[in-house]
């Protein structure tokens, strides 16, 4: 496992060590999320960090996007991982040679996966932008990231949108970020695990068990990214055996719809379809996935068409979306019992009161900077600045405590998962800022 960091004293140390974190994962034109575990470019968090990035190296935050797009398939889709073909082929588990992008028409001439993640992107190349414009002008990166952006959330909104609802659905646990979520159980349990001994996972070497997804969720995850595969990444009911509309992608999608108007106005473009869209998606996500007597949004599976009441932090991401509807029910959801916005830090992954609620298991319990990131925009969205400022003072107090740790147990604050880790630095950046 990666060697934990001493606690930082001051908030000079904590933004000093936080720049040194980026400047060891920073590779060529990208950030790997942590040197050891996760050894390649991902997708979601390639946004995340640019968000703290911006403050430090503008262009440098520039080209982590821009190099994300630049693996971006011809159908529009943007890879969940991007491969370094210097790194060895067994770094990671699955790499390169299980995904066999090279074989199909679409993918470009790198290595990629062929799955997605949460189209966090827009918002994180506007923010970018707005950080430096005069660079971003000189660069040309607004006019080379805006046509790209365009075609990402068309590919969502149309060969995703699996159900005909006007929502997208993600067709692999690892897609919706969020990977072994207590609100995937029962959509997984139709899916049979490809055994143990057919695969050999790499994780195992780098962060401890009890911290990660089992094997039994391996043999799933294996089994429908490998029938994706098979089926030549085509989208469809009968390809999918996993598929479910989930609010924070969608949540995410609309709030990047909103970005995008922003940006077609900076480009003299015109923003109307943009905010359209963004309306659409926000009217639609509220009317389907949100359940009014709890308060919250759920995921819905989309082979049964059946919400899933299990409440999970994506469950919270929608208040990232100007104009939300129901923000103050959301907030009120955030402050109570399940998520304790006032002293749980980060935001739990999952209701602390749940009887499987693990404080220690990745997406099953632990808080994450990302979401709780997510959120804090989201409070200060919609009118919040006090409750985003004690969050924010919190997660600065956490990550000060233990380092910049993958994950955190919500109540003691102990690191888990590996150290060292990109968005978890990127965004105490944007904190202290
Ligand atoms: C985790 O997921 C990867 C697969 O994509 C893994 O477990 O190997 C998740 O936390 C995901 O949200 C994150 O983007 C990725 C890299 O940090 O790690």
């Amino acid at each position: 496992t990666e060697r934990p960091e001493v606690a930082h004293r001051t908030i000079e140390d904590l933004d000093r060590a936080a720049r040194r974190v980026l400047a060891t994962n920073w590779r060529q034109h990208a950030t790997v999320p942590a040197a050891r575990l996760y050894p390649h470019q991902w997708s979601w968090d390639s946004a995340f960090v640019a968000i703290g990035l911006r403050h430090l190296s503008p262009a440098r935050a520039q080209r982590e996007l821009e190099s994300l797009f630049g693996a971006q398939w011809r159908d529009g889709r943007v890879p969940h991982i991007v491969f370094d073909p210097h790194v060895p082929a067994d770094a990671y588990f699955p790499g390169p040679s299980f995904w066999r992008s090279g074989a199909v028409p679409e993918a470009p001439a790198v290595p990629t996966s062929g799955i997605v993640q949460p189209p966090a992107h827009a918002l994180a190349v506007w923010l970018t932008y707005r950080a430096d414009p005069a660079t971003a002008r000189a660069r040309g990166f607004l006019s080379r990231l805006y046509p790209r952006l365009v075609e990402w959330h068309r590919y969502l909104m149309t060969r995703r949108d699996l159900t005909g609802s006007g929502l997208m659905s993600v067709v692999h646990p690892w897609e919706s970020g969020l990977d072994n979520s207590p609100a995937w159980d029962t959509p997984l349990s139709r899916v049979t695990p490809v055994p143990a001994g057919e695969f050999t996972r790499r994780d195992l070497d780098h962060a401890a068990a009890a911290d990660r997804p089992t094997d039994t969720d391996y043999g799933r995850y294996v089994r429908l990214a490998r029938d994706y595969r098979d089926a030549g990444y085509a989208d469809s009911l009968r390809v999918h055996g996993f598929a479910v509309e989930d609010p924070l992608c969608n949540a995410l999608l609309a709030a990047g719809e909103d970005a995008l108007a922003s940006m077609a106005v900076e480009l003299g473009r015109d923003p109307r379809p943009h905010r359209s869209a963004a309306a659409r998606l926000t009217g639609t996500l509220t009317a389907t996935l949100y359940d009014p007597a709890a308060g919250m949004f759920f995921a819905r599976d989309a082979h049964t068409g059946k919400l899933i009441r299990s409440y999970s932090v994506g469950g919270l991401v929608p208040l990232v979306v100007p104009g939300l509807p129901v923000a103050a029910e959301l907030i009120r959801t955030a402050l109570g019992d399940r998520f304790r916005l006032r002293d749980a830090c980060p935001l739990p992954s999952y209701d602390l009161t749940a009887g499987d609620h693990d404080p220690g298991r990745y997406w099953r319990g632990p808080g994450w900077i990302n979401t709780s990131w997510l959120f804090w925009h989201g409070l200060r969205l919609h009118g919040e600045p006090s409750l985003a400022e004690d969050l924010r003072q919190r997660l600065l107090d956490r990550v000060r405590d233990a380092g910049f740790r993958e994950y955190l147990d919500p109540l003691t604050g102990a690191g888990h998962g590996t150290d060292g880790f990109s968005w978890t630095a990127a965004l105490i950046l944007d904190l202290i800022r």
